[in-house]
């Protein structure tokens, strides 16, 4: 299956924590990494104060269930000490599912398409980049949803 992940930090070195959990997914044996985009740089959402945050978004092929591999993204954040002292607050790190394959699913655990991730110019900008023709489950094409929001809050480093 072909799934996309986005990744977030704003704490301690963030370019290191993403590319950490990056050469995490691949050395795990039922995900490959085929793809990660360029990093990205932005204020917290809502203007939070905080520290700027990174996001990039990666493309893997994986055997895993979705929740399998919602199970590996928290695994991998525990690994690297993920503090979360509020719920919009400061992060080491953050894995979040966009998609997997064309599945739709909605459960306690799992919202696939990520239903918040898909307004964000953090996580449409960087999958654009890497997938710049991907049509979103319910959505649609992610060029139409792109032109909904202001890609000026993004800037690739
Ligand atoms: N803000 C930005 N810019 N990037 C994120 O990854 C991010 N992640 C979050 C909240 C706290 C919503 N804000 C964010 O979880």
């Amino acid at each position: 299956m072909l799934a996309y992940i986005g990744l977030g930090s704003n704490l301690k070195d963030p370019k290191a924590q993403i590319k950490r959990a990056l050469d995490s997914l691949n050395d795990n044996n039922e995900t490959e990494l085929i793809n990660a985009s360029s990093y990205y740089e932005s204020k917290p959402l809502l203007d939070i104060p905080g520290p700027n945050y990174i996001n990039a978004v990666c493309k893997i092929e994986t055997k895993l269930s979705a929740i399998s591999l919602l199970n590996l993204c928290q695994e991998i954040e525990d690994n690297q000490q993920r503090v979360r002292e509020l719920k919009w607050g400061s992060r080491t790190i953050d894995l979040d599912i966009l998609l997997y394959g064309e599945q739709v699913i909605s459960n306690k655990r799992l919202s696939i398409p990520h239903p918040e991730a898909i307004h964000r110019a953090f996580v449409l900008v960087p999958l654009f980049e890497i997938e710049p023709k991907i049509k979103m489950p319910l959505l649609g094409p992610i060029i139409s949803l792109l032109d909904r929001i202001n890609k000026l809050d993004v800037k690739k480093l």
